[in-house]
């Protein structure tokens, strides 16, 4: 009974959103890792939550005109998908990178109603973006496109309604450029969007908020098994925030980050990264890893075309854990294959859903810990949603209290995940823990606010 719903629901996915490969993917995992629930529990079921939580709310798609440096108009695509609202505002990143499509969009999406959720706090499920690529544009060019995108979104946003933020391609300068767009448009200064600059309106510890959360969440998970991160040897993929910050709290608690990686290559570097050159080359200077491995002649640049397409270098490059922070699916089953062979004993999310399904059951049929994005990741909105309070009290909290209560959510996130997979019969899978934990408290919400 409960798989044929699952399994009708996943049809109709299928039937209604051809090509949205990784919206159906982000929907199967949750779905089937929530069956022992809607087992125990037929209001879920009865109310027909699997049907309406695979419908976004409201699905807004944009054209975006800017004017290149050269004069000449150019047309992009814009999305925003405001998923579910049934426990907060709609909250979730904006993506700038030339692969972002609706079906992209949508997973992102679906995913982070899930995240908010477990986060404990009072936060809905979005996300959106553009195909829109930053990288080889100059500052004037992004500007002129972040204003004209927001141009249109901000009719849909607000600080009560919808609050944007960063992922893939938007940072700090994005998010300026889009927080000044939506001031002029409304004339209020107000918190519509997160990850704002420290002098108008951003929180303290945000910029580091999912790297460190990952890294908190990645201790909690070893402590369970009496380990911790003590001299264990790290691998990062990508080289952008959240591996930036991994790399650093990784470093700060004593463990060895090795390699990471950008879209054109990997950096193994054997004697440990060092901090201070990746955030030189990567955040400041927005170059490719290549110039790190130009200052440091000991350190090995694998370049991307040296790897076959369904394989990448850095999960075959020795480690204790593994911390995917770039794309999604960009761990495969043939990279788990040798993540297994050299002993990795945790795979440990950063990016939202970095590993393809058959790699993470490879990864779990052999006994490698596996923490799921949508709970590892969570420090980054979670501290967004910090500075949301920041902004409705007008005031600014120091590094120090933020960072502890990321700790603590990030706790608090592990242990939900934890228990929730215990109370149903699936103890340390934290894929079912947390998808079940994410779930319930937005099902019971929309049974409570009726058929909305
Ligand atoms: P950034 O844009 O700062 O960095 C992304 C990094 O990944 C870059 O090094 C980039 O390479 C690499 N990368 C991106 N796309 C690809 C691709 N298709 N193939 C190969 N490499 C790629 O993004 P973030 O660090 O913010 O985001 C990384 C991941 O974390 C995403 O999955 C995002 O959804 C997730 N996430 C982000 C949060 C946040 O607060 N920022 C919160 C929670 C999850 P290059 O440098 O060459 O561009
Ligand atoms: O995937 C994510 O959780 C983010 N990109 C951060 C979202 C946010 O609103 O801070």
């Amino acid at each position: 009974m409960v798989k044929e719903r699952v399994e009708k629901v996943l049809d109709y996915i299928a039937t209604c959103s051809p090509g949205q490969d990784e919206f159906y993917q982000a929907a199967r995992e949750v779905l089937e890792s929530i069956e022992p629930l809607l087992k125990a529990e037929s209001k879920y079921l009865d109310n027909n939550i699997l049907e309406r939580i695979v419908v976004p709310e409201r699905t807004i798609i944009f054209r975006v005109n800017w004017v290149d440096d050269s004069g000449v108009v150019q047309t992009n695509l814009g999305y925003r998908v405001q998923f579910n609202s049934a426990i907060g505002p709609y909250k979730g990143g904006l993506r700038f990178h030339p692969t972002v499509n609706l079906g992209t969009v949508k997973f992102l999406g679906f995913e982070q109603i899930f995240k908010n959720s477990l986060t404990g706090l009072q936060i809905g499920g979005a996300k959106g973006g553009s195909n829109f690529d930053p990288k080889g544009k100059s500052d004037n060019e992004v500007m002129r496109f972040c204003q004209s995108f927001m141009s249109e979104l901000y009719k849909y946003i607000g600080k009560n309604r919808d609050v944007p933020a960063g992922d893939i391609g938007v940072g700090h300068r994005e998010i300026g450029y889009l927080f000044g767009q939506y001031k002029k448009l409304t004339g209020e200064f107000e918190g519509a969007l997160t990850g704002k600059g420290i002098n108008w309106g951003g929180s303290l510890a945000r910029k580091q908020a999912t790297g460190y959360g990952s890294v908190y969440f990645a201790e909690n998970h070893l402590t369970v098994y009496n380990k911790d991160l003590k001299d264990k040897i790290c691998v990062v993929s990508g080289s952008g925030n959240v591996a930036t910050y991994t790399i650093e709290k990784l470093i700060n608690l004593g463990a060895k980050p090795v390699a990471c990686s950008d879209s054109k290559g990997t950096i193994y570097h054997k004697s440990g990264i060092d901090i201070a050159s990746l955030k030189a080359v990567k955040e400041i200077g927005r170059e490719s890893l290549k110039a790190y491995a130009k200052i440091h002649p000991d350190c090995e640049y694998i370049d991307v075309a040296h790897y076959p397409k369904d394989a990448h270098a850095i999960w075959h490059i020795p480690c204790d854990i593994a911390f995917p922070s770039a794309t999604q699916n960009e761990l495969t089953l043939v990279d788990a294959k040798a993540l297994v062979k050299n002993g990795c004993i945790l795979v440990n999310e950063g990016a939202n859903m970095p590993t393809t399904p058959d790699a993470i059951d490879y990864l779990q049929a052999n006994g490698v810990l596996f923490s799921p994005g949508k709970a590892a990741n969570a420090g980054g909105v979670a501290t967004s949603q910090l500075e949301m309070s920041q902004n409705a009290s007008m005031t600014q909290w120091n590094f120090e209290e933020v960072d502890i209560k990321l700790r603590q959510i990030m706790k608090n996130i592990f242990k939900k995940a934890h228990d929730t997979a215990k109370e149903f019969e699936h103890d340390g899978n934290l894929i079912v823990g947390a998808n079940i934990a994410g779930f319930r408290k937005v099902a019971d919400s929309m049974i409570d606010e009726g058929s909305i």
